[in-house]
């Protein structure tokens, strides 16, 4: 696995994992995050209710330019031991005002842990809304780090309602006329213009699986 850039981030949790029976224990994860991209510079990622928005590989800077900034996330146990098959539906990646809407599993990764403990957001999520602000992962509803992801997402769901519909089109129209507004940078290059339309076109009528 190629990591080009390396983060950071490290934290010694304790969860109840009741699905291993231990509901009464208190076993010790340690959980590791590695971003492509690293998080200096933020990268801004389009979503799409039907999950055909941008991949964690085509995120952008702010100047446009399409960037990796695939999430990587290893739980071991506090002996360095790998869980595996921690369930995907059991983390996922929230903004902490609610601004950014995922359908219902829409912003899990792609995939339970495996036998190296790891699994990925590599796949677009399934989700409307928008987040200027911070954005987290969260574990069994607990916020993993408080160190936010240097990502930001928009949607041609605008109202986050989970369907791209004539309400989108119109809160569109709002935001793409008059001064810059991330919310409809939907080809995210700091600039309002035809791609963002086109972005909003291919939206129309996705809705929620
Ligand atoms: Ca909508
Ligand atoms: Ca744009």
């Amino acid at each position: 696995m190629k990591i080009i850039t390396q983060i950071v981030l490290l934290a010694v949790a304790v969860l109840l994992w009741t699905n291993l029976g231990l509901a009464n224990q208190t076993p010790c994860f340690e959980y590791y995050i590695d971003m492509a991209c690293g998080t200096e510079e933020p990268a801004f990622m389009f979503n799409l209710p039907d999950g055909s928005g941008s991949p964690f590989t085509e995120a952008q800077r702010s100047d446009g330019t399409f960037v990796d900034c695939r999430i990587y996330l290893t739980i071991e146990d506090c002996f360095g031991v790998p869980i595996q098959g921690f369930p995907a539906e059991d983390m996922w990646i929230q903004s902490d005002d609610g601004s950014m809407v995922p359908c219902i599993g829409g912003s899990n990764p792609d995939f339970d842990t495996d036998e190296t403990g790891s699994t990925e957001w590599v796949d677009p999520m399934f989700a409307g809304g928008s987040t200027p602000n911070d954005v987290y992962i969260m574990i069994n509803g607990e916020m993993l780090f408080e160190t936010p992801l240097p990502l930001h997402f928009s949607s041609a769901d605008m109202s986050g309602d989970g369907v791209v519909n004539l309400v989108d089109v119109g809160l569109f129209s709002n935001a793409f006329f008059g001064d810059y507004n991330f919310e409809a940078d939907f080809f995210h290059d700091g600039h309002l213009n035809l791609a963002d339309v086109g972005r909003l076109a291919l939206g129309i009528g996705d809705s929620c699986p």
